[in-house]
């Protein structure tokens, strides 16, 4: 579990930062959604069976807390050329949302609630039994 700095092309209008699929997100993206407009409220609170996603915050600021069913690490995500690659069974938590908060997720599949895992105790027996 660590932040991937992605490559910015700046210039002196900006910057500009290209998610491709096979070149620096290691997966086919299939959905792109976005978190917006947020609150004090902390959102999360679940893992999934199979998603990978990549979580960019392109404004703003949040804290992603990542749990591997052993150690938890917290990261904050303030640049818009750092991500983090979030693989299957992590329980994650994203707090601290400033107000220009945007944080950008980019999945390797549609939505689906079943691939859910919203029980955290249900999460720990998962990720003690997967092989
Ligand atoms: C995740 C974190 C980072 C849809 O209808 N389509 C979608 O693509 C998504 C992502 C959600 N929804 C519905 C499901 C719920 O009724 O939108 C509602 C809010 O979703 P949820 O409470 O799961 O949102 P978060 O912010 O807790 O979690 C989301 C993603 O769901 C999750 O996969 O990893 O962002």
């Amino acid at each position: 579990m660590h932040k991937t700095k992605v490559h910015s092309i700046t210039d002196n209008r900006g910057g500009l930062v290209s998610l491709e699929s096979g070149i620096n997100i290691p997966f086919d993206i299939k959905r792109v959604y976005y978190l917006y407009n947020l609150n004090d409220e902390a959102r999360g609170f679940h893992a999934h069976l199979k998603l990978r996603q990549f979580l960019i915050c392109v404004s703003g600021s949040c804290t992603v807390k990542l749990d591997d069913g052993e150690t938890s690490s917290n990261f904050t995500l303030n640049d818009p050329t750092e991500g983090i690659f979030v693989e299957r069974l992590l329980w994650r938590e994203m707090h601290n949302f400033s107000k220009d908060c945007v944080l950008l997720v980019i999945a390797d599949a549609h939505y689906d609630e079943c691939d859910y895992i919203r029980n955290y105790e249900d999460f720990l027996k998962l990720v003690r039994t997967d092989t």
